[in-house]
């Protein structure tokens, strides 16, 4: 043990002394001088031994490169009764002589999975102790927001590891290093139990289906096969007008039926384990169903169909929303409900987290509890859109595991989050947004984990950071790193919007804070004031069955919570109430000094972890440091700025004075009203505010 605690020290000065970039994500297993012994037992039916797959052979190479423990036998019944069946976990046991057994529940997959979770006991320092894993959902997806021109949409980590500016996968010059990049990439995702990608956004170029690009899809997914990940593709609801040439895109019409039979033959000979499509259908401008006088359910079935004899599947998303109405709140429910029951089997409702737009707080989607007869799937966001980009901080597992508090896993079929991934060296653009794509795949895994347990082995095998005998213990620097990373989303919400507040974001790139952004002509549902409603009377959203009656949509518990301004959870006041700027608070405070206190204490939070990381220096090397530190500084100004535009701008309704006992604003409103950063929607800002 000493000497293990040793070497891990040694290990922490290396790596402080070394430069580090940070590609290396979570993936930082020590080589062997010699390869390890593992012995494969794979065998047909059980009369006669077959070759391992592609996927076997990856499990094999990683086991006896990287593996320092017992001789491990990898066993698996390969015949056609068991391959392919079963789910995608392993069993793992201890033999008589002190060897482990790692068995495949049914896939080969199960294989690599058991050999990544071998690794990462290792690498994050815990026992093997004999288990049996599987996954809670069999779909575990990352949706990619990747254009064909390379640019990713709210993608703050550069460009599309996918696609290049001319639309193609790859020119001559990057082949290589390209391939080797999508095969780090699918390693990544293996290691974490990810095992489908949607290449492309959802706001999609009839051009996906051509047959060029598609043959550029071909080769990503011969690549990211051996990995256990199918590829899927976004399509545009309009394609056979796009690029079939024909006049229609009604479902109903046979010969677009014909066209969408013909293209997903097309598909599957290229790509035989093609996953299937993802649809943004009349939403945002999208084209759908619709817009032919159809249903969603009419559009999605259609698809359903011509997918189901190649076993694929259509991910239909709930994301709809209408200038008209008088709540964007309510509509996905208003127009899924009556559709509950219509759908194909193979399709699937694709339902972001939270009834609006993945804000820093949301309640969970009332679609999710209502819809009794769809299959659905959860959408998360993994990329920060509206959480400081890959700027701040934002580990948000706990955001997730909030939603599962309401929400059961058992009830969803399948997990998707948008991916946080550009071709950055560390791939977020932010060290620490790693975290979340590897949180977003541990928890499609098992959604039981705590966010601690998922933080703390991130973190060990990240940062390899072990640097004392009682790393874990009360108030060491390790501690108090685990709970910046636990706490971070908390923090975000209280210095960008606490309460219940949403959507008062910039317009347009979405960072920063602009609750007073209302430019004539942009539609009411897109700017800020729709949303806090602020007035001389107060400040937030009325949902109750007095206004918009968005509580309806829950059970009735919690319809009944909700709906009552005094058993409505604090955090969530604001968003179903219109709520007095002197209502009592429970602290005593009225709503108005309750939200100055949080808009500080979100500030002091931020500038917490930047003191945290501080202390961190000895321990972690020199390239990361500087990179985080300088992420976290622009974290604190950030915080600052959120904090001093909203109180300002709120204080010209509430009419009240900032309490005396906390700091007060810096900045002033009518400059921090005139600036905007000149950025759009596909790249992350240098910087904040900066006055
Ligand atoms: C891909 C929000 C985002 C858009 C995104 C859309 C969606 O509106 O701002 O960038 O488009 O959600 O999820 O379809």
């Amino acid at each position: 043990m000493k000497k293990l605690i040793l070497s891990l020290f040694i290990m922490c000065l290396a790596l402080a002394a070394s430069a580090e970039d940070g590609h290396q994500l979570w993936l930082r297993y020590q080589p062997n001088p010699e390869p390890a012994k593992v012995q494969l037992s794979l065998w047909y039916d059980g009369c006669g031994t077959v070759a391992p797959s592609p996927t076997i052979e990856l499990a094999m190479k990683e086991l006896q490169q990287y593996w320092h423990g017992a001789p491990i036998t990898m066993e698996a019944d390969c015949g056609p009764m068991h391959w392919k069946k079963g789910d995608d976990g392993f069993t793992i046991e201890r033999k008589a002589d002190g060897g482990l057994l790692l068995k495949a529940h049914g896939r080969d997959i199960g294989l690599l999975y058991g050999a990544y979770y071998l690794l990462r006991l290792q690498q994050s320092g815990q026992p093997v102790n004999p288990c049996e894993e599987r996954p809670a959902f069999s779909l575990r997806l990352l949706n990619h927001w990747d254009n064909p021109n390379g640019t990713v949409e709210r993608g703050f980590a550069g460009r599309s590891i996918f696609w290049n500016e001319k639309g193609e996968m790859r020119n001559e010059k990057w082949d290589a290093a390209h391939e080797e990049l999508i095969r780090t990439y699918a390693r990544a995702n293996a290691s974490i139990g990810i095992n489908g990608t949607v290449l492309n956004n959802v706001n999609a170029k009839p051009a996906a289906l051509s047959t060029e690009s598609l043959q550029k899809t071909k080769e990503i997914a011969d690549l990211l096969r051996p990995y256990g990940i199918r590829v899927y593709l976004s399509i545009n609801f309009a394609s056979p007008i796009k690029i079939g040439g024909l006049t229609t895109a009604d479902p109903l019409n046979a010969d677009v039926v014909r066209w969408w039979k013909d293209k997903v033959n097309e598909i599957y000979k290229m790509i035989p384990d093609f996953g299937g499509f993802l649809v943004k259908a009349n939403s945002e401008g999208e084209p759908g169903p619709q817009d032919f006088g159809r249903t969603h359910a009419d559009g999605a079935n259609m698809l359903g169909k011509v997918l189901k004899p190649h076993k694929g599947i259509v991910m239909w998303r709930a994301f709809v929303y209408n200038p008209q109405s008088s709540d964007r709140a309510n509509q996905a429910y208003e127009e899924f409900m009556p559709l509950d029951g219509q759908f194909a089997d193979n399709v699937i409702i694709q339902i972001k987290n939270g009834p609006i737009d993945f804000q820093p707080r949301e309640p969970y989607s009332p679609l999710f509890t209502a819809m009794q007869k769809t299959p659905m799937m959860v959408e998360f966001q993994i990329t920060q859109e509206y959480l400081g980009a890959a700027n701040h901080l934002v580990y948000l597992a706990p955001m997730w595991k909030e939603f599962f508090s309401f929400v059961k896993p058992a009830s969803l079929k399948a997990m998707a989050g948008v991916a946080n991934i550009g071709d950055d060296t560390n791939w977020c653009g932010h060290h620490f947004a790693q975290s979340n794509w590897y949180a977003f795949g541990r928890l499609a895994w098992n959604p039981s984990l705590t966010s601690e347990a998922i933080a703390d082995e991130w973190l060990r095998q990240t940062f390899s950071l072990t640097p004392d005998p009682s790393p874990k213990g009360e108030g060491s620097i390790y501690s108090q790193l685990l709970s910046v990373m636990l706490d971070s989303r908390e923090a975000c919400v209280n210095y960008m919007m606490p309460l219940g507040i949403h959507h008062i974001f910039a317009g347009g790139h979405h960072y920063g804070p602009e609750p007073w952004y209302a430019p004539q002509g942009v539609r009411a549902d897109w700017t800020p004031p729709y949303y806090h409603k602020a007035d001389g009377i107060g400040l937030g959203f009325d949902r109750t069955l007095n206004g918009s009656a968005n509580v309806k949509q829950y059970p009735e518990a919690l319809c009944r919570e909700y709906n009552d301004i005094n058993t409505c959870p604090e955090n969530l006041l604001a968003w179903f109430h219109h709520v007095p700027w002197d209502h009592k608070m429970k602290s005593g405070r009225t709503f108005w000094d309750e939200l100055c206190h949080k808009y500080d204490e979100g500030v002091r939070e931020a500038r917490h972890f930047l003191t945290v990381w501080d202390a961190m220096q000895p321990y972690v090397d020199g390239q990361r440091f500087d990179e985080v530190q300088r992420k976290l500084r622009i974290q604190a100004r950030d915080a600052e700025w959120w904090r001093d535009a909203c109180l300002l701008y709120f204080q010209t309704f509430s009419h009240r004075p900032i309490p005396q006992d906390m700091e007060h604003p810096v900045h002033n409103l009518d400059e921090m009203m005139k600036f905007n950063i000149p950025i759009g929607m596909y790249e992350n800002p240098t910087r904040g505010y900066t006055q």
